[in-house]
């Protein structure tokens, strides 16, 4: 497999998921500083010219989620969860994080990709917009280890890597005990140091 896409941002949840389930994959660096995202080669792969990407042979497969389904599933993993009520329940905090969660992180930490400053209404309803949802997944893990009970999943990686955008943007997450005790926890798994390099989510 050849996986396009850096150790961070959407892609960074590719490579956790390989390390965790031993995939070996063939990293390919994406250069966006020459467009290397919008050229003809790349979008033959993913037409949306965005990373991560993967290349399996003649299969090509865009959306970081969807990489790593197929990355657990090859693999034989149970990382998905060990049944179809667990796994469901990744799936929904997954895309519970990605729909509600990811678009007012993504725009806070936006300026650090951009180099534009947010306009202050723009800032004001993102900030608006994490406060709405942040304090549901606090309650969360405030009933349980994981997202999905006592078992670690992908929904722990697909919630945490959205939640690493906060870092980005320097957004305190100190009032969320739960969070930033589990995404302590989660982020210290030898599978996520392999994955990142040295950077903490
Ligand atoms: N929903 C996509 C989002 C992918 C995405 O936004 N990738 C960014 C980097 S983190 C990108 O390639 N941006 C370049 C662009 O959109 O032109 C996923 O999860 O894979």
């Amino acid at each position: 497999m050849k996986l396009y896409g850096p150790r961070m941002g959407s892609s960074l949840r590719t490579h956790w998921v390989a390390a965790e389930v031993g995939t070996t994959c063939e990293t390919v660096a994406v250069d966006f500083s020459k467009g290397e995202h919008k050229g003809e080669a790349f979008l033959q792969i993913n037409p949306m010219g965005q990373v991560p990407a993967l290349v399996d042979g003649d299969f090509k497969l865009a959306e970081s989620m969807a990489i790593c389904s197929y990355m657990i599933e090859t693999a034989g993993s149970d990382l998905g969860g060990k049944n179809a009520q667990q796994r469901a329940k990744a799936w929904q905090w997954s895309l519970w994080a990605a729909l509600n969660l990811y678009p007012h992180l993504s725009t806070l930490a936006s300026p650090l990709w951009t180099q534009q400053p947010l306009a202050s209404d723009v800032e004001a309803a993102a900030k608006a917009g994490a406060t709405k949802y942040l304090p549901v997944l606090n309650t969360h893990l405030g009933t349980q280890r994981y997202m999905v009970g006592d078992n670690f999943t992908v929904g722990d990686i697909n919630v945490a890597t959205v939640l690493a955008y906060a870092a980005f943007s320097k957004y305190d997450l100190s009032s969320y005990p739960n969070i930033t005790t589990w995404l302590a926890g989660v982020t210290d798994r030898p599978a996520y140091a392999k994955a990142s390099g040295a950077a903490k989510a």
